[in-house]
């Protein structure tokens, strides 16, 4: 698809909440600008102008749009770029496949509790609370992937829910590869492993993601 609208991510050089978003690009095939910047670039320049104060910010044509917040980019893109059906084909479907993205969202606070934590004890409770939410998450989804015939989130096949899993899962491996046991969570694994081997996200994953586990 050719794109209409010139578009710039504006977030650090890291994944965290923008890796979603360039996942979501690569996959429409649309060119984009991925603006990193740092620390410091953010405080002086963008952080005045984020609607929110915070990144991710998506730039569209030159300015003449700014968007905050990642989900609500991710959104945005999938509905305008994205193929019929890839926020899901009814209003259910959508509100399912929210869920799913708004789960695995959940996950960044212990993900960032555990980083941040200050002393032993504050990095303890930060990992049990990371343990816990990881274990509930696993499991539901788990639940529900095994229940669909084609082994996404939705009927229809991909849609932006499968990127968010993708990613998180990505995540949880990078964070201690026994999270995702293959025997525990085998309808788990094998959406990763079908994710990651998507023709239009193959190339990017296998040079930045390697994986331990697939
Ligand atoms: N709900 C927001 C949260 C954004 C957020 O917390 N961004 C952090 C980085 S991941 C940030 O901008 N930190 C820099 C700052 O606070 O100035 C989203 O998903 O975009």
């Amino acid at each position: 698809m050719r794109a209409k609208h010139t578009y710039r991510l504006v977030y650090f050089d890291a994944e965290g909440r923008g890796e979603p978003i360039r996942l979501l690009f690569l996959y429409f095939g649309v060119p984009y600008e991925d603006l990193r910047v740092s620390k410091e670039e953010w405080a002086e320049k963008w952080k005045k102008v984020a609607p929110f104060e915070l990144a991710p910010i998506l730039e569209i044509d030159e300015g003449k749009k700014m968007l905050a917040d990642s989900v609500a980019i991710s959104r945005f893109l999938a509905k305008t770029l994205g193929p019929e059906g890839f926020i899901g084909r009814t209003k259910s479907d959508a509100a399912k496949a929210d869920a799913f993205v708004y789960s695995s969202m959940d996950l960044f606070t212990p993900f960032y509790l555990v980083k941040m934590a200050e002393d032993d004890q504050k990095r303890a409770g930060a990992l049990v609370y990371l343990t816990t939410s990881v274990s509930r998450y696993l499991r539901c989804l788990e639940k529900h992937l095994a229940t669909t015939e084609n082994n996404y989130v939705l009927p229809n096949g991909v849609t932006w829910a499968d990127i968010y899993i993708l990613f998180v899962i990505h995540i949880l491996e990078g964070m201690n590869p026994d999270f995702i046991d293959k025997e525990e969570y085998p309808h788990v694994f094998k959406h990763y492993v079908k994710m990651r081997s998507n023709p239009k996200l193959k190339d990017y994953i296998e040079e930045k993601w390697p994986s331990k586990i697939v």
